[in-house]
């Protein structure tokens, strides 16, 4: 029979495993469940499957956790908290098979007066359309009154040293007032931010997907202001700080080669489908998306720009990719523009070198001398910390003529006085 101090964890990543350990920390038994048996193999050694610092720390004191591929353990918890991944299918059409079937294994374990949460970023209308009609045909129970159904959206940040799973405010909503009751005051009881109750579960599907929505739209402004500041001469970074100094009703973006990550590229879309499933274009959306995704494309044409001035064409140019992780000093590359950059290199017939300390299975040099040796441009694709601190000199030893700074971390000056040719993404 449930335990009220038991509490079960579907999908162990970037999301899953960090709540886990909070869950441990604040006191519950901890169950965690992935259906990856090589990822319960490492967390049974005490191994954790990606970098997080934090996640390191916790791992090496957690008593009351334990790990499974399989969802028996789900019988005896008290709270069921789904966090697997919600990506899209390659014509960005929601991919939700891991959430189905992290639902089925749940509905074949459920029982009565459980409440089951779901933290995975969704289009709202998933938890009422998809999860509960798995939850109640699977099991034979009703929600509402049987169990109980929640949403509360995931809010990692992989990589913030001040935001956390323990301190960051959430929102929740339910399918009736129980289970909002019981879901806001587990994730009062483990955390120390504000909870938000939303009138509706939709409610709290749409706050995660408005919420990354509006930085893809917003990254997309300042990407298309950096496209066109480029033709007028203006130095885009120099601009949006300055208008970062204004106090209020500014915030500041970044132009970049582009937007990756399993967040701010996929969840635009999960809104723009559900809406013209409902009859509604978000033309808007939709054009901040294609911006994004286009800067793959505008950093292969800055670096085509300075290869010019030299007379050098792109095909059979040595290129090193420096970074393929979708943003600083982490090790997750998924959804990483490096990708595309690559790829239209080597559409273009450069010979292309890739390297990032990182991520070396997605390396094809082993070291970074051996990237830039004799490469004569350089692409910046990772504003890592090892990347940032390079020096003109560096790039001028090893014979590199051309430098495309993707995210704008380098000196410009510098370069330029050293005679190399920069191209910055809007500077
Ligand atoms: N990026 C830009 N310009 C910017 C900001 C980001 O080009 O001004 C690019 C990054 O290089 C990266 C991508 O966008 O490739 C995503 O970057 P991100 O900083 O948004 O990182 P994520 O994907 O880890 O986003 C998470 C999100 N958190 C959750 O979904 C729970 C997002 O809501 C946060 O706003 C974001 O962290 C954050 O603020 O760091």
């Amino acid at each position: 029979m449930k335990n009220q101090k038991n509490i079960a964890v579907v999908g162990l990543g970037y999301v899953g495993l960090p709540l886990a350990l909070l869950t441990e920390r604040k006191g519950f038994n901890v169950s965690g469940i992935d259906i990856d048996t090589k990822k319960i193999e490492k967390l049974r050694g005490r191994k954790i499957p990606f970098l997080d610092d934090e996640v390191e720390q916790y791992f090496i004191k957690a008593k009351n956790i334990s790990f499974s591929a399989d969802f028996s353990s789900v019988s005896d918890s008290s709270i069921v908290i789904i966090c697997v991944p919600t990506p899209v299918h390659e014509n960005h059409i929601p991919d939700l098979r891991p959430v189905i079937g992290a639902t089925e294994g749940v509905a074949t374990h459920l029982q009565k007066g459980q409440l089951v949460i779901l933290e995975s970023t969704v289009n709202p209308g998933v938890c009422e359309s998809v999860v509960l009609p798995i939850l109640e045909k699977k099991s034979g129970l009703r929600a509402g009154v049987d169990f109980h159904i929640a949403h509360c959206p995931e809010r990692i940040n992989p990589g913030d040293k001040k935001w956390n799973v323990e301190n960051i405010n959430r929102v929740v909503g339910a399918t009736d007032a129980e289970g909002l009751r019981l879901a806001a005051s587990f994730y009062e009881s483990i955390t120390t931010g504000m909870i938000k109750r939303m009138s509706t579960i939709k409610a709290a599907e749409a706050v995660k997907v408005v919420e990354n929505s509006f930085r893809d739209i917003n990254i997309a402004f300042v990407n298309e202001l950096a496209r066109s500041f480029t033709k007028l001469g203006i130095d885009v970074v120099e601009v949006i700080d300055g208008a970062a100094t204004k106090p209020f009703a500014f915030m500041a973006h970044y132009p970049g080669c582009g937007v990756g990550g399993h967040c701010i590229p996929v969840d635009p879309y999960y809104l723009i489908e559900y809406a013209k499933q409902n009859g509604f274009e978000h033309d808007f959306l939709a054009l901040a998306r294609r911006i994004n995704n286009n800067m793959p494309h505008f950093t292969v044409e800055r670096l085509r720009n300075g290869l010019d001035e030299i007379a050098h064409s792109l095909k059979g140019t040595t290129v090193a990719v420096l970074g393929v992780s979708y943003k600083p000093d982490i090790d997750d590359c998924r959804q990483s523009p490096s990708f595309d950059i690559i790829r239209i290199l080597k559409e273009y017939g450069a010979d292309v070198r890739v390297f990032d300390p990182f991520v070396p299975k997605k390396s094809t040099a082993k070291s970074l001398d051996e990237a830039v040796q004799g490469a004569q441009a350089v692409v910046v694709a990772t504003a890592h910390k090892d990347f940032k601190e390079l020096t003109p000199d560096y790039f001028v030893n090893n014979g590199v003529k051309v430098v495309v700074d993707g995210r704008n971390c380098l000196p410009k000056e510098n370069f330029v006085k050293a005679g190399i040719i920069y191209k910055g993404v809007g500077r």
